[in-house]
């Protein structure tokens, strides 16, 4: 790894350490957030902004696939601006995620969704002396989560964290619930035995154009490790769902790309298949995932964890890429150009 001291580089490798401590919250609070069980409300809606809308996208898959309740996200954006088009009839739950607990669009949805009376409001931020953390009808608070740097690193994880714990929880299954605290460990293990590959990959110049790829609960982790890329990097950068890949952006491969598959177990087969497509025309591949890879480079997990629990550890070796990357085009990936560490509107 690049020797170069910044807050993003201790960021992304204390996230273990801040997995433990927001995970011991949430056992706290495990009692308090079974409550408020989506088999209550006629859906679940989870919104943010930026990185914490892509983790919208990841939690609201994982809620509906573990609770079989609705699950979705919207820019907090959208439901501030165009409620009609994202409130159904019925009762809603919804989780307003935010790092700083002050993003002007986050706080004015959660204002119109309190003032309808629509329903109840989980708020998961990391500082609790800001709005956000004193407006929900549930306000859970990961301090661990704070940070200097403006692009999210451990901040996403561990809120990221707390929505799996809650899909966790709503779905009634305590296993899962109980196995999130062997996490921080294969966390240790993959960001201490995959910093180099990171270093590698991110100091390689050859490369020009970058493509996630990840489906289900995994397409918003790879929506927001196609954001570090740009953030922090200023590289072209897009996300898709695996298969979507053929459907178009594939035209765009050369031997300047490298797509990062952020693998599933369950769908390894077709999954590596669009992995194989990129190799075919020339392009350079990462296989993220539980089990090692054919071809390519790999980051095989091992955790031992059920793929329900385990998407957390997508984020790691892909945050270290864009920041290696940031430090090899001499950036300095703590102040992201043209960004702001919270976005204020008057
Ligand atoms: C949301 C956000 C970040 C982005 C940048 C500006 O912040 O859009 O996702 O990376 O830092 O703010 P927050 O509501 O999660 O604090």
């Amino acid at each position: 790894m690049t020797t170069i001291d910044t807050y993003t580089q201790q960021e992304i490798l204390s996230q273990p350490e801040a997995w433990v401590a927001a995970l011991e919250i949430l056992q706290d609070q495990r009692v308090g957030l079974q409550f408020f069980n989506p088999d209550r409300y006629a859906q679940v809606l989870f919104t943010g902004c930026g990185s914490t809308y892509y983790l919208a996208l990841s939690a609201a898959a994982l809620t509906q696939a573990l609770t079989g309740q609705p699950g979705r996200a919207f820019p907090a954006s959208e439901l501030w601006l165009s409620s009609q088009t994202c409130y159904t009839a019925g009762r809603t739950l919804l989780v307003a995620v935010s790092r700083s607990g002050e993003t002007t669009e986050t706080l004015r949805a959660c204002q119109a969704f309190l003032a309808e009376g629509r329903g109840d409001l989980i708020t998961l931020c990391c500082y609790p002396d800001l709005p956000l953390a004193k407006m929900g009808t549930f306000n859970l608070v990961l301090p661990s989560g704070q940070e200097q740097s403006v692009a999210q690193t451990r901040a996403f994880s561990s809120l990221f964290l707390g929505t799996v714990a809650l899909a966790c929880l709503w779905s009634h299954r305590d296993d899962l619930f109980d196995s999130l605290s062997r996490l921080p460990e294969a966390g240790r293990r993959i960001l201490e035995g995959y910093a180099s590959l990171a270093a590698e990959l991110g100091a390689d110049e050859g490369l020009d154009r970058f493509y996630f790829l990840g489906s289900g609960p995994r397409f918003g982790l790879a929506c927001e490790l196609s954001l570090k890329m740009k953030e922090m990097s200023l590289s072209h950068s897009e996300p898709f769902h695996f298969l979507e890949f053929r459907h178009g952006p594939k035209s765009m491969v050369t031997s300047r790309t490298l797509a990062v598959g952020l693998r599933s177990s369950a769908n390894a087969g077709p999954e590596s298949a669009v992995l194989k497509d990129v190799t075919a025309l020339g392009g350079r591949i990462l296989t993220m995932g539980e089990e090692s890879a054919d071809g390519g480079r790999a980051v095989a997990f091992r955790s031992g964890l059920d793929e329900a629990v385990r998407d957390v550890l997508y984020l790691p070796v892909g945050q270290l890429i864009a920041l290696e990357r940031s430090l090899s085009k001499g950036l300095n990936p703590d102040r992201p150009t043209n960004l702001d560490t919270v976005v204020l509107l008057s």
